[in-house]
Order: structure tokens, then sequence, then C-alpha cells
């Protein structure tokens, strides 16, 4: 077995994804949480200047939808062809999409803008791009792409908070059932189970 270290600042945002997949695929890891504090001494040596990270043995890896779809085709969690990878893909992507248009919101520094950036999203943008992603799922049986578990349920799942807290959606899983029932796919799992029940709490 490969020596896996997992780098991460102490949140599951874009880096649970990897935690859930490696746990998964049953991978010893090193669970490496880097505290902000910690964090620009190890920056300049990795990859981008980011987080996430995957070291095996020694060499590093970065991009979280490069490292999650890496460990999913390591885990037989892509698809049976090239076709079912690239609607895996685009299916992600537009995952990555609804997560960036929120983070332009999140992470706009002038407040005033920011609120009405909010305002505007949540009535123009955000509800078209959730009802897509509910029709997605419902016609995939609880799932992303596919139509089975794959990669990008791990995704989702892993987002997930992260993505209602950017939303300001506090209840979006109940607003969308669909969105639910992908996560109880991916935590059906008995190593998933017993890996959220030890990990560390983190609102996002
Ligand atoms: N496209 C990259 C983005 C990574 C990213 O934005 N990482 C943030 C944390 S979520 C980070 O490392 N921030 C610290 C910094 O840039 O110094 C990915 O998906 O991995």
């Amino acid at each position: 077995m490969p020596k896996v270290v997992f780098y991460y600042f102490p949140v599951k945002a874009l880096g649970e994804s990897a935690r859930l997949l490696l746990t998964y695929g049953g991978q010893e890891f090193e669970d490496r949480r880097v505290s902000k504090e910690e964090w620009p001494a190890i920056k300049p040596s990795t990859p981008f200047g980011q987080m996430p990270v995957l070291e095996i043995d020694g060499k590093q890896y970065a991009q979280s939808l490069a490292i999650s779809r890496y460990l999913g085709r390591k885990y037989g969690l892509n698809g049976k062809d090239i076709e079912e990878d690239f609607e895996i893909d685009q299916n992600v992507e537009f995952l990555n999409d609804i997560r960036a248009k929120a983070a332009t919101v999140q992470y706009e520094a002038d407040e005033v803008l920011k609120e009405k950036k909010h305002e505007d999203y949540s009535k123009n943008v955000y509800p078209a791009m959730l009802s897509k992603l509910d029709e997605i799922i419902k016609k995939n049986n609880g799932h992303i792409a596919a139509g089975k578990l794959t990669w990008a349920d791990f995704v989702f799942a892993g987002l997930f908070d992260y993505l209602k807290s950017m939303l300001r959606i506090p209840d979006l899983e109940k607003k969308y059932p669909s969105y639910q029932q992908v996560i109880d796919n991916v935590y059906a799992n008995p190593k998933i189970a017993a890996y959220k029940e030890k990990a560390p709490k983190s609102d996002i």
C-alpha cells in the first residue's frame, strides 16, 4: 500500500471528497489538517501554492477535481466507458459552476456589493441551477451521473455543507430531497459511515 498524505485546511469544502474517496478505497492515509498559522510555511512547496494536495509516496498532486477523478478511477467509481466518464465530468463541471458562482459572492470584498450580488443570484441565478441539478439527480436515480454511484457523488457530498453555507440555504436538502439522496447513497457505505463518526467536526 502506498504511503498517502492528504493536506487540506481543517474544513470539508474542496477537500472532503478526497478524504471520503480514500476512505471508500480502504487506503490508509495521514489526514493532515493544516491550520491557517501553519499554511504560509507549507504553501511554497505545494504544486500550485494551494490545497488540497494529495501526496503519494512522496510525490504531490493538486487540484481537487483532478484528485477526486483519479481516486474515483482507482477505486472503480468511474464510468463503464469514455462516454459515461464524459457524462460524469460534465455533471461535475456543472456542480463546480454552482460552487464558483456562489464563491464570487462569498469572497466579494465589498460588503455592499456582496449583499447586492447575493440578492441578485438568489433571485435570478441559483434557482435555475439548483432545479437543473435536482432534475439531473432524479434522472440518475439519486446520483449525480451515470445512474450509479460514482466519484461525482463524493464530490457533491463532500462539498455540500460548504455550498449550503455559501448559498445561505441551510435547509437546502429539505428544499431538494434528491440532494439528500445523493449524500445518503455515499454515507451508506460502512467505511464512510465510520469515518463520519470519528472525523473532526466542521460546519463547512
Ligand atoms: N482549483 C483549486 C482551488 C484550490 C483552492 O482555492 N484552495 C484554497 C482553499 S479552498 C487555498 O489553498 N487557499 C489558500 C491560498 O491560496 O493561499 C482546486 O480545486 O483544488
